[in-house]
């Protein structure tokens, strides 16, 4: 398989220009409601120099992954995809907010998807660049107009002991638990994806919603999200929680603070049997240095 290139998606533009133009006409209440078995998943693509970044085949990104809900094995996820349930999916936003609400899938596609294509770097230290498909976090914690008391963003993963294989083994605490500072959370990049490469996301990417954040290691960008809690308390992570020596709550991108038992200096695309340097923020420094200003980044690892 080969990346999409930019001609592929044009029916899908135009198919977005259309809803637009139905939205300007105020047509719209009466087009199809917008659902992630629709054949038509409607975005709006990407522009500018991100579009200039090497994508990752699809294949890679379909096939190698990790969602240890689904096996520890790069390979188990695409394997044992068909053991995350998926149907009647929904988000629920709750804490220090004024209006706390369930969200259902359709409420989330309604919001307006955009592709954005982002580096993306595992702690492991592979990487990739992933057209990917969704909208800010912040057009969402918009809507439950958090209190002045929500200081940090908590996610949940799902947790289903009875199909998820992985969860009959105690590997981590489930259900997979990330975070974020607030100022974190509502930065323009950081992003709540439905899908990548045209598509609504595979199961093993963590269908049907999941976080991406690029400037941070791949784990925290959690996946098949249930609910986003609003506190003002650092939430403790799965993977902070499981030790917490190797695995603090920023998780930044940093070639110059290696993992306790690895370099973070490089790292290797995949599909590459080459290395290449990491780059600071995973190349997103310029968009988000000043979120750590003053800050020892060897301490808030
Ligand atoms: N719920 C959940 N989310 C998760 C994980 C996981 O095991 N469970 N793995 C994380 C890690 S370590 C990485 S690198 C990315 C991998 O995403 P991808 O498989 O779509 O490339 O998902 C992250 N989100
Ligand atoms: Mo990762």
């Amino acid at each position: 398989m080969t990346a999409p290139k930019v001609q592929d998606i044009t029916p899908k533009a135009l198919f977005f220009n259309r809803r637009r133009f139905l939205q300007a006409t105020g047509l719209l209440a009466v087009a199809p409601p917008l659902s992630a078995l629709a054949s038509n998943f409607p975005f709006q693509p990407a522009e500018g120099e991100a579009r200039k970044l090497k994508l990752t085949d699809k294949e890679h990104v379909l096939s190698y992954n990790n969602f240890y809900e689904l096996g520890t094995d790069k390979s188990d996820p695409l394997r044992n995809a068909n053991r995350l349930k998926t149907d009647n999916w929904q988000v629920e936003v709750l804490g220090e907010c004024a209006k706390p609400r369930l969200f259902d899938m359709d409420d989330l596609l309604a919001l307006q998807q955009e592709e954005r294509v982002y580096r993306f770097r595992c702690v492991e230290g592979w990487s990739m660049v992933v057209p990917w498909i969704g909208f800010p976090l912040k057009a969402l914690l918009d809507k439950v107009e958090p209190t002045s008391k929500a200081k940090y963003v908590e996610f949940v993963s799902l947790l289903d002991r009875k199909n998820l294989p992985g969860q009959r083994f105690d590997i981590l605490d489930w259900p997979y638990r990330e975070g974020l500072r607030m100022d974190e959370a509502m930065h323009p990049l950081t992003l709540m994806a439905t899908g990548l490469y045209g598509e609504p996301l595979a199961n093993q990417n963590g269908a049907p919603i999941r976080l991406v954040v690029p400037w941070k290691y791949g784990f925290k960008s959690a996946k098949s999200i249930v609910q986003i809690r609003l506190t003002d308390q650092q939430p403790t992570s799965s993977w902070m929680q499981a030790t917490p020596s190797e695995y603090g709550f920023y998780s930044n991108v940093n070639p110059q603070v290696p993992h306790p038992r690895w370099s973070q200096a490089r790292e290797r695309p995949l599909g590459s049997l080459l290395k290449q340097k990491t780059l600071m923020f995973n190349g997103y420094a310029e968009e988000v240095a000043d979120l750590y200003r003053g800050m020892d980044l060897k301490k808030f690892y």
